[in-house]
């Protein structure tokens, strides 16, 4: 029987007269799947549930924090203690230090570390101190690559501006603009080319280390090494933007599962266990530029908020218990295998992949090593699919340039249901 939206129409209606298409980020919107968002009423494990009671089976986890499934009771204690001592202090807490400590244990190349409210702040201040440290303007990033919405990083970006289709976006001066150049994902040649004619001028190249906001790419063999190789010799910052990778296809990040050692660090997500948290970190020399122990100025009234540190500091203990992302990879790999399966007895045009427990499932038959090849897929067929998904009770990023996050709550049965409802969705699709 059709699920019932008619709580979240109503609300969606009253929304879009408050709120710019009715949402605080533009890709909840459903546009680009033709339909409109439901709107949630609570979450647990790996299920959520909205307005009108229908209960999904989610695969976006809030973009990729809720690694330990919703209200996990560890997370939900250590707020619930937090919240006895205050909501926000403006002055340092032990739990900012504590959560610091949690990061430059997990990922190597971090030995200092800063607090933000978002992977927009982090990966925005990031930049503005690699501008810093080498003197330099250029930016390079990638096509389909998403940093955030900084004026610096959005150009031919991904996630919703490519699900909108948003070239960039309006009020962003030219002049901001041309000092990024966006290359393409996975083309080590085209790069080398690119910092032999102008590498002396490049302050940072900033790329996510598997790609998640074209839909989920992988790095090629020997891409992310020629990024590493290239920037050292000239003099450039390598920036991992790890807000979505980190704490999320391994304990240290892509950095760890790719053997790469950037010079800054871009983290979020995870971290902040479902609250608002960003942070960017590196080696102690070049974050020493920060002030106020440096000149290189950020700052943030809510940065390291203790209700916020408090949710990241059990996300990360938990995460980092023996065997956490071995379970995790173990069901993720069942999914993949699941809906390959899938694929091959009903024919789809679609490939499915997964970096840990980050997924990705294309319609195309191509293999996808870079925008241009994700935007081959055929996104009227993914938002037939988005569309059949839910009503079978399967919550999936509503966009063919979103990833997948499978969440340790998620057991061999959601599973083998979600296996199942792509199957007959795919039927219904191939037929
Ligand atoms: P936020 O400013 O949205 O916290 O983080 C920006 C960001 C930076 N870097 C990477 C690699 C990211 O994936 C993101 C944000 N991810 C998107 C999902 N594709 C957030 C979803 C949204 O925009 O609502």
């Amino acid at each position: 029987m059709a699920k019932n939206h008619h709580n979240s129409h109503e609300l969606f209606q009253k929304a879009i007269k408050l709120i710019p298409g009715g949402v605080n980020s533009p890709v909840r919107a459903c546009k680009s799947v033709g339909t409109i968002p439901a709107f949630i009423h609570h979450a647990d494990g790996c299920m959520i549930v909205d307005m009108d009671g229908n209960a999904y089976i989610d695969y976006v986890g809030s973009w990729g924090p809720m690694i330990l499934g919703h209200r996990h009771p560890a997370v939900m204690e250590a707020i619930r203690r937090v919240l006895e001592r205050g909501t926000s202090f403006g002055a340092p807490t032990d739990l900012e230090t504590e959560l610091a400590q949690l990061v430059v244990d997990a990922v190597p190349s971090i030995e200092m570390v800063r607090m933000v409210n978002s992977g927009t702040e982090a990966t925005m201040s990031a930049i503005r101190l690699a501008r810093g440290v080498t003197g330099r303007d250029l930016i390079i990033k990638f096509d389909g690559c998403y940093h955030g919405h900084a004026d610096a990083l959005l150009v031919s970006a991904g996630s919703g501006v490519a699900t909108l289709a948003i070239s960039g976006s309006p009020g962003i001066p030219d002049a901001v603009a041309s000092q990024t150049l966006s290359l393409i994902y996975n083309d080590s040649d085209g790069f080398v080319k690119i910092m032999d004619r102008m590498g002396e001028k490049v302050a940072a190249v900033i790329v996510e280390p598997v790609a998640g906001n074209m839909g989920m790419v992988p790095p090629v063999a020997g891409f992310l090494e020629t990024l590493r190789s290239e920037t050292t010799r000239c003099g450039s910052l390598l920036i991992f933007d790890e807000v979505m990778t980190g704490f999320r296809v391994a304990h240290g990040g892509a950095q760890v599962l790719y053997n790469i050692s950037p010079d800054l660090t871009t983290l979020g997500k995870i971290i902040g266990g479902g609250l608002p948290v960003g942070a960017y970190g590196g080696k102690r020399d070049i974050m020493a530029q920060i002030a106020p122990q440096g000149p290189v100025y950020q700052a943030g009234t809510l940065s390291g908020n203790p209700l916020a540190m408090a949710a990241g500091i059990a996300t990360l203990e938990q995460i980092k218990q023996p065997g956490f992302y071995e379970a995790l990879n173990a069901v993720s790999e069942m999914l993949i295998d699941g809906l390959e399966a899938a694929i091959r007895r009903t024919g789809i045009k679609a490939r499915a992949g997964r970096v840990g427990s980050m997924a990705g499932l294309f319609f195309t038959d191509k293999t996808v090593r870079n925008f241009d090849d994700a935007k081959t897929a055929d996104l009227t067929l993914f938002s037939a699919y988005y569309r059949g998904m839910l009503e079978q009770g399967i919550y999936l990023a509503p966009s063919q340039f979103e990833a997948l996050f499978i969440s340790a709550a998620h057991g061999k049965t959601h599973i083998a249901e979600t296996v199942r409802a792509a199957e007959a969705v795919f039927q219904g699709l191939a037929a």
